[in-house]
């Protein structure tokens, strides 16, 4: 098997006789001395009740706030947890509460600095919490110099109609605020207004905490326990950096066609902002752009705009009929599996038009968002000062369920999958006289996850600018969030913080939702550096490419060849030791994300120092930042390793560089450094090495040619006998495979096939190159036929395929083992055709495996050998395994092989005529070595399966037929409409 279907079995067989030293260190270039100065962590759970007491806030013994006010009060929860409220004199809408000086700490702060979005901010006092701080993250230390520090978290929550955040001010004081966003809704208190909680494993402290929230409160659910979408697989493209709010039916297939051309076909399309019914009484068509006027757009139907659907009859327009039409289309042409839509949370940025036929129904509301002094301390931004100014067509929270339903079930009833929703936060601003924030973000919420529920299959919900705790500790079934502000390309100062963002904001959204990283362009001075990202975030890579500008090297060490991607498996996180580190403004640190595949572990280096300021650090001094920064890099990075190492670990780990392309091998407790210049970035697969008999200690790297190699590997396991110890990898896509290998092997076979490899002995890199079919070969067919050919051993089968692909006779028997694979691409009816064949093998024993490819196979040549009687006698069998296991519609082809040795004929060519007619079969007598009739054989067969599909006989978008539609035979962007290519569905590889 080479390219597809993705799933690979890669055997080494390793012996004895070539062994090589196994503890000989091999250090490449790039890597900087070995550093033995880490060790291995435990998880360990502290069991002691924090206490407040003598204005001390304390966690066993240790002090994590003084000068409590006496207002503050504590309710002890768990062994290490408590809730922390206060009380007031005065009723009020919004209260500032203080919560005591802070001690010797470093700090780290998730704060909104708008009200869609949220970024870390590092330090060590009171002023170092910015106003709007959502999560904070103490580091504190029992004594001066102890080792093992210590985390305390503060989690501000909802508690009733309020909602809590967290803020420092000079004094080096911690404060709490309580707010309800509705003047009227008031209270004297808030009793559990924060969660607090200690442990000395910062990322088992995060999780636990959630699970306890999420048990207590019973209003969001982890993401542990969320059904996750499947886009998050395949490798995407949105419209918006594209098209912007031009996008365009045409445009978004050149789109599609540019990236399947180039050998990653975008699986997952997402049409973003611009393809709604929208009107906007602030800016008109032809006058002079009005900035930020865009927000002031209202939704007036829930269907598409006139660029979607053909309004009028004029021959002018060449919009497709309907969205549906459109979908459809698209759907079958590029094989999509997911196609998402962009909409707001109320419809459109500006609402709904209040008074619109389409929308009137949901009695909306203009209503003019008022940010809570929070978020008006941070920073201005022009889409909610444009709402601001618009308003915002608010639907009639009891009416929120229905609309969404009825966008839903349309968006359903036109072949959509699901929907990115934008804008969420905007409930907190319009919340007075509706309930308030928390109870208006609930019932909205509420509405739409619903309605994704019960609409569509998959959980097809992205949410976006929902960034503040009302949404999130509501988010009860989605399971994407944009954990990001936007990707600017045009903005060569935010890339940096874009990734830094992402990570650090991870360590809290990871606990709800996967985090949604956002698009980028993949041909962008900064495009390897989201690439790496992506490849390290555990999330969906999706880009934003404008038609035919990619940069396929990028884009090819992130998508195989079938259009998925190698996702780890857990949100990226920063790793441990750079949890108090300012990656972006520090002048020092490089940032590190860590995560793990099922077999392997990764980290992302990245350097985001000197590139960008972060928000509201504007007038910050800047330190100055050298050409080239270095870290420590050890496999004691990354987090929960032994779910991957298991019980044969060495205790050593495989690195293998992305970027140097180099292998080493390093302990656990070693560290190594990592140089990189300012947006330069790595990604170190760290695999652990395992001993697979006495002498051999093996770790599978994974697909060289990837970002996340070890993405690709999907498991391990070993047999071993007396003489060999065989290694069982299986994996996914194709390419360069690389291992660590203590010794040379005897043999390496990918799907049973022996294959060559490389064995660097020095640096115990063993390789395997798996041949991978990409680009225009892959896609540029009207159809891809799949062929099984079958029949006993020895009666010319791989000399047929050998003959019909490369023109070329093999007068030795090479007799197969297991399946082997072939493709050429043939024309009928004008149509590219691209013919997939597998070669199975006739010997008996291979029987079992043959017969698990007669499924999905559209043809089948059934050969015997015209001078052995007995393989003609055996026809019979084969055709009742063919009848058992291939679908009832399957053409299969009897050939008579051997033709050219006519004098030692012993079937007669009536015969073969007569069988094939009782069993139905089409019948040709052949010569694999004078090539007499089989380039007919093939394309006889080929031409009967077209023929079938002309006449209905199959459901092309059922893969198991063993076809599929490519968009070869369809026009391109400059053509028309291809009237004559009417298959729906369909898929391609
Ligand atoms: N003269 C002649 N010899 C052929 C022809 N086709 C195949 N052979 C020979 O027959 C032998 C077997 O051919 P293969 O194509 O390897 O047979 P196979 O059916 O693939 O056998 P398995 O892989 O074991 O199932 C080889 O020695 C070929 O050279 C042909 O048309 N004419
Ligand atoms: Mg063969």
């Amino acid at each position: 098997m080479i390219s597809t279907p993705p799933l690979k079995a890669l055997q080494l067989n390793l012996g004895f006789s070539s062994f090589v030293g196994t503890n000989q260190r091999v250090f490449s270039r790039g890597f900087v001395g070995i550093n033995g100065n880490k060790s291995w962590r435990h998880s360990m759970f502290l069991s002691t009740k924090p206490v407040l007491k003598d204005g001390s806030l304390s966690f066993s013994g240790m002090d994590a706030l003084t000068s409590v006010p006496d207002n503050v009060v504590l309710t002890p929860f768990t062994n290490s947890s408590a809730f922390v409220g206060a009380t007031s004199t005065e009723a009020s809408s919004r209260h500032v509460f203080k919560f005591g000086e802070i001690r010797d700490v470093r700090l780290l702060s998730l704060f909104r600095f708008k009200l869609f979005w949220m970024i870390p901010r590092f330090g060590n006092s009171g002023s170092d919490i910015p106003i709007e701080t959502q999560m904070l993250l103490m580091e504190a230390r029992e004594r001066p110099n102890s080792k093992e520090p210590s985390y305390i978290l503060f989690l501000p929550l909802l508690d009733g109609d309020f909602r809590s955040s967290l803020q420092g001010n000079s004094s080096n004081e911690l404060e709490f605020c309580v707010e309800s966003g509705d003047p009227a809704i008031i209270t004297t208190e808030s009793l559990k207004a924060v969660f607090v909680n200690c442990g000395n494993h910062p990322f088992d402290l995060m999780k636990e905490s959630m699970k306890i929230l999420e048990k207590y409160t019973g209003t969001f659910t982890h993401r542990e326990d969320k059904q996750i979408p499947g886009m998050l697989d395949w490798f995407g493209w949105c419209t918006w950096d594209a098209f912007y709010q031009d996008v365009n039916p045409q445009g978004i297939k050149e789109g599609l066609k540019s990236l399947s051309q180039g050998g990653t076909p975008a699986k997952f399309l997402l049409i973003d902002d611009g393809w709604q019914d929208t009107i906007n009484e602030f800016q008109k068509e032809g006058e002079p752009n009005v900035e930020g006027s865009q927000f002031g757009g209202r939704l007036a139907s829930i269907e598409e705009n006139s660029k979607f659907r053909r309004t009028d009859t004029g021959v002018q327009n060449e919009a497709p009929s309907s969205l549906k039409d459109f979908v459809s289309e698209i759907r079958s042409s590029f094989g999509l599996k997911y196609i998402y839509v962009w909409h707001a949370l109320m419809g459109y940025w500006g609402g709904l038009a209040p008074n619109a036929p389409g929308t009137r129904k949901y009695n909306p509301q203009l209503r003019y968002p008022v940010q809570s002094p929070g978020t008006l301390a941070n920073k201005w931004d022009l889409s909610l000062d444009s709402m601001e100014k618009y308003g915002v067509g608010t639907i009639e929270p009891d009416k929120a369920h229905q609309f969404y339903d009825d966008l839903h079930s349309y968006l359903v009833s036109q072949g959509v999958d699901g929907v990115k929703v934008d804008g969420q936060n905007i409930l907190e601003t319009i919340a007075a006289g509706l309930g308030g924030r928390v109870s208006l973000t609930k019932k909205f919420q509420q509405a739409l996850e619903k309605s994704i529920a019960s609409n569509f299959q998959d959980n097809s919900i992205i949410c976006c600018m929902a960034h503040g705790t009302d949404a999130l500790y509501h988010s009860k079934t989605s399971g994407i969030t944009r954990a990001s502000d936007d990707y600017y390309p045009k903005n060569p100062s935010t890339q940096t913080l874009h990734i830094a963002a992402v990570a650090f904001n991870s360590i809290f959204f990871g606990e709800f939702v996967v985090p949604d990283w956002d698009m980028f362009y993949s041909k962008h001075e900064s495009a390897e550096f989201h690439a790496a990202a992506r490849a390290v975030g555990g999330c969906g890579v999706y880009v934003s490419d404008k038609p035919g500008h990619h940069d396929f090297e990028i884009l090819k060490r992130l998508v195989l060849a079938d259009g998925s991607v190698l996702r780890a498996k857990y949100p990226g996180r920063p790793s441990r030791d750079c949890l108090f580190n300012d990656p972006v403004m520090d002048g020092r640190s490089l940032l590190k994300i860590w995560n793990l595949n099922r077999c392997t572990g990764v980290i992302g280096v990245f350097n985001c120092q000197g590139a960008g300021i972060w928000h509201c650090m504007e007038t910050t001094i800047q330190p100055k930042v050298s050409a080239e920064l270095s870290v420590k890099v050890s496999p004691a990075d990354i987090e929960y390793f032994e779910e991957v190492s298991g019980k044969q670990w060495t205790g050593d780990c495989a690195v293998y560089s992305s970027k140097a392309g180099f292998l080493c091998r390093v302990s656990k407790e070693e560290s190594f450094d990592i140089t990189l210049k300012i947006l330069q970035c790595d990604v170190l697969t760290v695999s652990p090495i395992k001993v697979y008999s006495e002498e051999i200690e093996f770790a599978p790297i994974g697909l060289l040619n990837m970002y996340n190699s070890g993405g690709a590997v999907e498991s391990i396991d070993s047999i071993r006998d007396s003489s060999n110890t065989e290694i069982r990898i299986k994996g996914r896509g194709g390419g360069n495979f690389g291992a660590y290998s203590s010794t040379k092997p005897k043999s390496c076979s990918v799907n049973l096939k022996t294959e060559g490899f490389n064995f660097k002995s020095e640096k115990h890199l063993l390789t395997c190159l798996q041949k991978v079919e990409r680009g225009k070969s892959n896609m540029s067919y009207a159809y891809l036929f799949k062929y099984i050919i079958i029949g006993d051993t020895g009666v010319g089968k791989s000399c047929l395929l050998l003959q019909f692909t490369d023109k070329r006779f093999q007068p030795v028997h090479d007799l197969t083992i297991g399946v082997e694979f072939g493709a050429r691409m043939i024309t009928i009816d004008n149509k590219p055709i691209k013919l997939q064949i597998w070669d199975t093998a006739g010997q008996e024993s291979f029987r079992s495996i043959t017969r698990s490819y007669y499924r999905g196979a559209a043809g089948a040549l059934l050969v015997y050998d015209i001078t052995r009687r007995e393989t003609f006698n055996h026809l019979a069998s084969w055709l009742e395994d063919a009848r058992q296991h291939a679908n009832a519609n399957m053409t299969i082809m009897l050939i008579g092989n051997k033709c050219d040795l006519a004098h030692r004929r012993a079937v007669s060519t009536e015969e073969g005529e007569q069988f094939a007619k009782e069993h139905g079969l089409i019948f040709m007598e052949a010569s694999a070595k004078t090539a007499q009739n089989v380039e007919e054989a093939f394309i006889k067969t080929a031409a009967t399966i077209y023929k079938k599909i002309q006449d209905g006989v199959f459901d092309v978008s059922n893969e198991t037929y063993g076809i599929k539609v490519g968009y070869g035979g369809i026009p391109g962007p400059s053509g028309g409409r291809d009237g004559s290519s009417s298959q729906a569905g369909g898929c391609c590889g």
